[in-house]
């Protein structure tokens, strides 16, 4: 029976490990058996022999749970977390393929599906070099396999229905709908496959707007985090970190690794659905949060309470505030009138209040009512920031880290995207990488922030358009030459016109 057919490879690596312990038990029995015969022979001539029986009893019962003994690998060499578990790549632009991405990092085997000539839009947006897949798709997409199928050609979607057989997870963040409009409808692959989980990221979830597209920027101004960002006299900002789309892509992995586990005990697949206004909602919580304080008075830990400006109705911007139980402030350093990163995260966190004072020479400040307690401080937070300020601007952002570390003081250098990039312990975690690419040479990506003691990451470069298709075709879904020949011809797997690659690029 050819493997599409069979039972889905998660759930394989899972039953392969339960066999090997019934095996391992198995193994026991005849060992135990013919300890038993030894112990019956040996019990007329001498009873030390008999004491050995419990002892093996004993050590089968480790086994007893149904799970495999510890492996005896070192760590790291005993495979990869997600190892057997195969995805269906349906995702495109940032927040599906970085939740692909991070599942490839820990070993599934993601098939990233390619409409033939064109590909996933982003390989020739932002383009730095010519001909060359951009950036922004090679840091999305790497150690995945792609493959070109029109899913909307009968031929392409049988190669799908054949993918769905054979994998684990679909995961797809195409705009409503459209995942229906293939003819992929949840039913249709149920029915194709029961264990398959399919798993999406939408940019709304049900309700007025779940119909609509939605970018990055959409979601963070939906999700409660522009309005709370920027200061108070502006208009509302968006951050460059993309809670919008890579945020909820890790909403995405952990809900598709969670379903994967439920499924162990359940032997069926689920939807998994993560709305971009959710997930950006989940990160601003804390401005949830103030709202509701909002109800019981000014929120004192804002600066905007201390310079006696009264609150509205709502969670107001609130500049570098913290707005948290220690408050912080960004703080000019030695060389800011030139550099727009000479500056410092700041924050006087309580406990160490008495060496912030000894370290900026207001040694007063530690008995002075006005100062020395939290509380006292509150009204006061621009002014004590300002004094700090005088301080920090005498030294590099690099120096004030190492004076305020040696204290105990929590600070952080804001660091320039130049300064990350050459940053050597980053590169020596593996949180930056530099990767060599067929096409567009040697680049930066960012690899798993998540850091595994017994799966580590290996990052590979992101497949060329197609790269694998012929691969998948005959490898994995077992394919013959001629029916592979027959497949091209027919125009599943291959472009249609050039009208269509000339509208994505
Ligand atoms: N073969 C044939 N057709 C294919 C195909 C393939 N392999 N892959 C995709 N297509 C088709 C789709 O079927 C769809 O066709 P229909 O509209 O006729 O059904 C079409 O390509 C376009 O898909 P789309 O609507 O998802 O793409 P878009 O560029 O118009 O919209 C986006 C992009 C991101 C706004 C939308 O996909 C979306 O809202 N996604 C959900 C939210 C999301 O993830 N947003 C984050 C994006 S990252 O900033």
């Amino acid at each position: 029976m050819p493997a599409f057919a069979g039972m889905s490879g998660g759930d394989r690596a899972f039953e392969g490990e339960q066999q090997m312990a019934k095996k391992q038990k198995k193994a026991t029995k005849p060992a135990k058996k013919s300890a038993k015969k030894v112990v019956k022979a040996a019990a007329t001539k001498s009873k030390k022999v008999v004491k050995l029986a419990p002892k093996k009893a004993v050590a089968a019962k480790h086994n007893g749970n149904g799970l495999p003994r510890p492996s005896g690998k070192p760590f790291g060499q005993a495979g990869k977390a997600l190892d057997g578990v195969r995805i269906l790549d349906f995702t495109h632009v940032q927040s599906g393929p970085t939740c692909t991405q991070l599942l490839a990092y820990m070993g599934a085997d993601v098939i990233k599906v390619e409409r033939p000539g064109v590909g996933d839009i982003t390989r020739g947006q932002l383009r730095d070099v010519p001909n060359a897949d951009s950036l922004y798709f090679t840091m999305l997409n790497a150690n995945k396999r792609s493959i070109t199928i029109d899913s909307k050609h009968p031929k392409g979607r049988e190669i799908l229905d054949r993918l769905i057989k054979h994998c684990d997870v679909l995961v797809e963040n195409f705009a409503p709908g459209a995942l229906d409009r293939m003819g992929l409808t949840w039913e249709h692959i149920h029915k194709l496959n029961p264990r398959m989980i399919v798993a999406s990221v939408k940019g709304f979830g049900p309700g007025p707007y779940e119909d609509c597209k939605v970018y990055e920027n959409v979601a963070q101004c939906a999700g409660g985090a522009a309005s709370t960002t920027g200061f108070r006299e502006g208009p509302p900002l968006v951050t460059g970190a993309q809670i919008g789309d890579s945020g909820t892509g890790l909403h995405l992995a952990l809900g598709i690794t969670a379903a994967l586990y439920q499924r162990i005990r359940t032997g069926r697949g689920q939807k998994v659905l993560c709305a971009m206004q959710d997930g950006v909602l989940n990160l601003a919580r804390v401005k949830l949060r103030d709202q509701q304080r909002l109800a019981h008075g000014p929120l004192k830990e804002y600066s905007q309470f201390g310079e006696g400006v009264p609150f509205g109705k709502a969670t107001p911007r609130a500049g570098n505030d913290s707005g948290g139980g220690q408050p912080g402030w960004i703080l000019k350093c030695k060389g800011w009138e030139d550099d727009p990163d000479a500056y410092i995260y700041f924050i006087t966190q309580a406990p160490v209040w008495g060496a912030i004072c000894d370290l900026i020479g207001k040694s007063e400040w530690k008995t002075d009512p006005d100062y020395a307690t939290p509380n006292a401080r509150l009204p006061r937070l621009r002014h004590i920031f300002g004094t700090i300020e005088q301080w920090t601007m005498t030294m590099s952002k690099f120096e004030v880290m190492d004076k305020c570390n040696a204290v105990d003081i929590p600070v952080g250098p804001i660091l320039s995207m130049k300064e990350i990039a050459e940053e050597q312990s980053l590169r020596a975690t593996g949180t930056v990488v530099e990767v060599d690419h067929p096409t567009r040479g040697k680049y930066l990506t960012v690899g798993n922030p998540i850091k595994l003691s017994d799966s580590p990451c290996d990052v590979q470069r992101s497949p060329l358009l197609g790269e694998h298709t012929e691969e998948i075709l005959g490898k994995v879904l077992g394919y013959s030459t001629s029916e592979i020949t027959e497949i091209k011809g027919s125009g599943a797997i291959t472009p249609q016109d050039k009208g269509s690659r000339a509208e994505a690029a």
